[in-house]
Parts: C-alpha cells; sequence; structure tokens
C-alpha cells in the first residue's frame, strides 16, 4: 500500500495562529533555504511535487474571528486546515508521500485528516499517528487553560472534540478521524491534568520521556511500533520541542529534559524502516525564537525529515 517509494509532495504552511507567538510562519522557508528540497532530490532521489509557495491563505482568513468556546482564532484555523486537508489529500490519493513543513502544531488538524481520508479511499484502510512532542496537544476546547489551538489537535481528529459550525471545525467527517486505539505518543514531558484524565480513560498509548529513561528509545520503539502492528499506514507528526532546547530551542514552548538530537532522528529512522510511513509533519520550527540556535533548530528539523524518509538507513 506504500506512496510510490519516491514521489514525494510538499507543501509548505506558514501560519501561526494555532498559538500567540509570531515567527513560525517562517519556518518551511527556513528549512528550504537550509537546503531541504535539494537533499530530498540528490541525495534521497524524490521527484519532489511542490508548487513553490509558502501558504498562508490570507484569501480565506476571516475577517472577525472572536474567541469561541474558549478557542482563539477558531475560525482562522478551522479555515487553514480545512484548505490544508484538502491539498494534503490530493497528494495522498495520487500515490505520493506527504510532507507539510509548518507551521504551528494546530495544522495537524489538515494533515492528519487528509491522509486519514485518502488512505480509506486508497487503501482501504484506517492509518496509525505517531505524536512526537513534549506536549500532548489533546486538549479539548473546555480543558485547555491557554486556549490556544495548538494544544487541541488530537482532540478533533480524534473526535473527543466536536463541533456543528461548519466554520470552526465543523467540516471534519467521520473519514476524516483518526482511532484512539491507533495513536502513539512518544516525548511526553509537559501535560495538563485535563489531558492527563483523557489520556487515562481512553487508554491511549503514550510513551513519556520517563518511559524512554526506563527501557531506551530502542524498546520504546518497538513496543510502539508493535502497538501499531504491521500493515498499517503510518502519518508521523514531529513536533520539534520533542527535542531537548540544547539542540532545538527555536520553538514557542520549549520545555527542558527532551530528547537528544540522535533520539529524535532515531525514532524517524524506525518509523522509516517499516516501509510503512506514508506522511510526515514536521512542526513548531520558529527561528524567531532564541536567533543564536535557529540554525541549530533548522538543522536539527531537516537531519529528522531525512531520517524519517530512510536517508540513514543502510
Ligand atoms: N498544553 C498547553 C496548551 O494546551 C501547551 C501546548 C503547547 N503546545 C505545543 N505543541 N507547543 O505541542 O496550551
Ligand atoms: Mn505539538
Ligand atoms: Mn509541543
Ligand atoms: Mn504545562
Amino acid at each position: 500500500f506504500l506512496p510510490s517509494r519516491h514521489d514525494l509532495g510538499l507543501v509548505a504552511v506558514g501560519f501561526s495562529g494555532g498559538q500567540t507567538k509570531a515567527g513560525v510562519d517562517a519556518a518551511p522557508m527556513a528549512l528550504i533555504e537550509a537546503g531541504l528540497i535539494q537533499q530530498l532530490e540528490e541525495d534521497l532521489d524524490f521527484s519532489v511535487t511542490y508548487d513553490g509557495q509558502v501558504h498562508s491563505y490570507t484569501d480565506i482568513m476571516p475577517k472577525e474571528d472572536p474567541d469561541y468556546r474558549n478557542m482563539k482564532k477558531p475560525r482562522a484555523v478551522s479555515a487553514v486546515t480545512r484548505a490544508l486537508s484538502q491539498q494534503v489529500y490530493e497528494h495522498a490519493k495520487s500515490g505520493k508521500f506527504v510532507l507539510t513543513l509548518g507551521g504551528d502544531h494546530s495544522i495537524a488538524i489538515g494533515t492528519v485528516s487528509g491522509t486519514a481520508k485518502a488512505a480509506r479511499e486508497r487503501l482501504g484502510k484506517e492509518i496509525a499517528v505517531i505524536w512526537v512532542d513534549a506536549h500532548a496537544d489533546i486538549n479539548t476546547p473546555e480543558t485547555s487553560g491557554s486556549g490556544n489551538i495548538h494544544g487541541m489537535p488530537v482532540a478533533f481528529l480524534t473526535g473527543l472534540a466536536t463541533e456543528k459550525d461548519e466554520d470552526i471545525f465543523g467540516w471534519i467527517q467521520d473519514d476524516q478521524r483518526i482511532n484512539v486505539k491507533k495513536l502513539v505518543y512518544i516525548g511526553l514531558r509537559d501535560i495538563d491534568r485535563g489531558e492527563k484524565k483523557i489520556l487515562k480513560e481512553h487508554g491511549i498509548k503514550a510513551f513519556s520521556m520517563h518511559d524512554i529513561d526506563k527501557h531506551g528509545i530502542g524498546r520504546v520503539m518497538d513496543m510502539a511500533l508493535g502497538w501499531i502492528g504491521s500493515d498499517t499506514p503510518i502519518h508521523l507528526s514531529f513536533d520539534v520541542d520533542a527535542i531537548d532546547p540544547m539542540w532545538a530551542p527555536s520553538t514557542g514552548t520549549p520545555v527542558r529534559g527532551g530528547l537528544t538530537l540522535r533520539e529524535g532522528d532515531f525514532i524517524a529512522e524506525c518509523v522509516a524502516e517499516t516501509g510503512s510511513l506514508i506522511a510526515l509533519d514536521l512542526v513548531e520550527v520558529n527561528p524567531s525564537l532564541d536567533i543564536k540556535g535557529a540554525s541549530d533548530t533548522v538543522r536539527a528539523g531537516c537531519s529528522i525529515v531525512r531520517c524519517a524518509l530512510g536517508d540513514t538507513l543502510l
């Protein structure tokens, strides 16, 4: 069911409206200027389909966007992710691997919903999602303390949060949603109380930094991939803040005590090794924060992408 191994659709999403810090919208250009596309084409032999633009979706931005159910910028995030979902769906439906460069993590509402629908239609399968992050991003509008939607994408994708208004995520249909049993977290270390409750109640598989310390990243990856099982298409959503700020400081909500640079790459390599990866998001790189560390953060991001695409496998 694999996407034809060397066809890749790239979507560059310059969107920061899922949180409050400017600059995360500049990440796609920073990653591209660091040579990412060239690395994919020349070193990894991918044929890259890219429309040559960083999308900011200015034409579909709502004029007014007051808070709703405690969510900040709900109509803007909804409109952007709805458009992105369609872009990702079209790449995935045509059998391409889909690489999305964010942008804050709210954009995963668009990417995962797009691949989930395409995989159902093209492969007749439910996808699994591996969410690598310091945070669980599974707040509902009601449990969120911040109201920032980048802390909520998993709640909307699993259907734990729903909304009737089509302009505020009511566009999300069942065939665009994922199964909580096919979701696996890796790298968690800053989880809100309400999120912990949700993870427990729904029996969601999660490997925290504690689990990585206890078992080592090798066994954690065996367990994570074992939980998903073979013959399951995988969407990897990688938040750069999973990596310790020592290597990836330029991100909106850094949390110390994270993955080493190698552990981050190793996770991507193990997922690549399954041969089941169909899509990758790289999000939350913010080159305008910790400017001294921006080039390190961008390099870490490029490395994760290359590893996920099989670069370091022999
Ligand atoms: N849990 C907090 C909230 O919901 C912080 C979320 C921070 N999220 C990210 N993405 N950086 O993982 O607001
Ligand atoms: Mn995140
Ligand atoms: Mn995070
Ligand atoms: Mn916290």
